[in-house]
């Protein structure tokens, strides 16, 4: 056995010890140096050292607390709330005089264009859902400028997880309104096959995970990919430096993956932005009843990680924070950011809920007519010179007429081959499936007038291949 000099006064030591002589022998070379590294790292933020007269307590988990003679319990109601980045006010003026805007003209009209697409491309699925042509659907009004703004703050290449209520991510990374209404219409464009609910996108070509509905689940893995971006460089410091992007709502953040997400981040340094989407809302639950603390933000710093909180009606305010937390989250090998954004729900949770079973209608009209993201950027934007009424108008009239041939394309499309459903899962259909499939012929053989089998690709012929 290999001797190990123990420090009789350092219990660590002996941990330390113990877990290294239990590590197996052969570990490939790029694996052992990142423990290697991150060891070391361990090593030093642990070093107790606590010198006599000391003022100050050195054990691993406070390295750097005054010893206090008083008792004090912390009040949390005595530190003020962190404070709301802002940019630009209601009224489209700017309040931080140190902003200049980094895009040109086009390339910010282009972006308030997808805020505008987005939001009636909103009103005109509601609606189809209310006609009963869609199952499902969620709008995401209120809430354009903090999904089109933090897209726009990132490159192509990095890695980017949703929740649901993000479609403004996916209009600015270069989702076509086609690519949503296939998956709406779950027709045999979708990527998906149909097997999705609506609004569950994903697209491997703008490197955004697929949406899925366990509320919080995209946030490990969105700290376990930010860990793989980490190694990857590692092993090939030519890689092109990518983070990822993980979004939530506060409501998600009350799940135990959010907690798992965060900590193991901050421990592991792992280059990811976590972009909260503070709505007010989780379905019926205000956010009154949903935490005690100062919103997320305050768990950020918690755990150890660099934090803002922007006012998330301000295209601007979010734009240059994600800019920022996009920059941190690539410093010192790596790290994590979190960003809060603070919102309003304007609409339904979804088109299954109504709000005005458990908010007042007063309460959204007043929020609707004292702010909103698209109404104020267009107010800077008109201010600048570069919109007016007749480009608005212009600009409406084409996006929904756009939108209104993308519904109508996606509609009249077939739905994926019936087969489908049976595929995927393995690479080879096993014996108990093609039986599955097989009595599912039968019963529509038999049944034909009580099944429209014609929407479908190729009918029911499919499931005799
Ligand atoms: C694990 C889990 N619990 C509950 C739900 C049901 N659910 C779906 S959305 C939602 C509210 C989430 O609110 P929030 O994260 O604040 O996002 P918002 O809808 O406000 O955008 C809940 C409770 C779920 N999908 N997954």
């Amino acid at each position: 056995m290999k001797r190990i000099r123990l420090s009789s006064q350092c219990p660590l030591a002996l941990r330390r010890a113990t877990h290294q002589s239990r590590l197996p022998a052969p570990v490939p070379f790029v694996v052992a140096s990142i423990l290697a590294s991150n060891t070391r790292h361990h090593r030093n933020a642990s070093a107790i050292s606590q010198r006599p007269n000391s003022n100050h307590v050195s054990f691993p988990g406070a390295v750097k607390s005054a010893f206090s003679n008083t008792m004090h319990f912390e009040q949390p109601s005595t530190y003020p709330a962190l404070a709301t980045y802002r940019v630009v006010d209601q009224n489209g003026e700017v309040v931080d005089q140190s902003f200049t805007p980094d895009l040109s003209d086009d390339a910010v009209i282009k972006l308030y264009r997808d805020m505008l697409a987005v939001s009636i491309m909103d009103l005109i699925m509601f609606d189809a859902q209310r006609q009963g042509r869609l199952s499902f659907y969620m709008v995401s009004a209120g809430e354009e400028a903090v999904s089109v703004a933090t897209a726009s703050a990132l490159e192509k290449e990095d890695v980017v997880f949703c929740q649901y209520r993000e479609q403004g991510v996916f209009k600015q990374r270069g989702f076509t309104l086609s690519d949503f209404m296939n998956q709406l219409f779950a027709n045999q464009k979708d990527p998906g096959k149909g097997r999705n609910m609506p609004v569950h996108y994903g697209s491997k070509e703008l490197n955004i995970h697929t949406i899925s509905s366990p509320l919080a689940t995209q946030l490990p893995q969105a700290s376990g990919a930010a860990y793989a971006l980490k190694i990857q460089r590692m092993q090939d410091p030519s890689t092109p430096p990518r983070v990822v992007a993980a979004y939530f709502g506060e409501g998600a953040a009350s799940e135990g993956d959010f907690h798992a997400a965060l900590n193991i981040a901050a421990t592991r340094s792992c280059p990811v932005i976590f972009i909260c989407r503070n709505n007010g809302y989780a379905i019926s639950t205000p956010t009154l009843d949903q935490y005690r603390g100062d919103g997320i933000a305050s768990r950020g710093l918690g755990y150890g990680i660099e934090t803002i909180r922007v006012d998330g009606n301000d295209f601007w305010a979010v734009r240059e924070a994600t800019k920022k937390a996009r920059e941190l989250a690539l410093q010192d090998g790596g790290k994590p950011v979190l960003v809060e954004a603070m919102t309003y729900r304007v609409s339904h949770h979804s088109t299954s809920d109504d709000s005005f079973a458990y908010r007042a209608k007063v309460e959204v009209e007043d929020w609707k007519r004292r702010d909103n993201p698209i109404a104020r950027l267009r107010k800077w934007m008109e201010a600048k010179g570069c919109w007016d009424e007749n480009k608005e108008k212009e600009a409406r009239e084409n996006i929904r007429r756009d939108v209104l041939k993308a519904f109508s394309e996606a509609e009249r499309e077939k739905k994926p081959p019936i087969r489908t459903m049976f595929e995927d899962v393995y690479e080879d259909l096993t014996p108990d499936l093609k039986k599955q499939m097989k009595e599912l012929s039968s019963h529509l053989e038999r049944y034909p007038d009580e099944y429209d089998v014609g929407e479908f690709e190729g009918g029911k012929d499919s499931l005799s291949r």
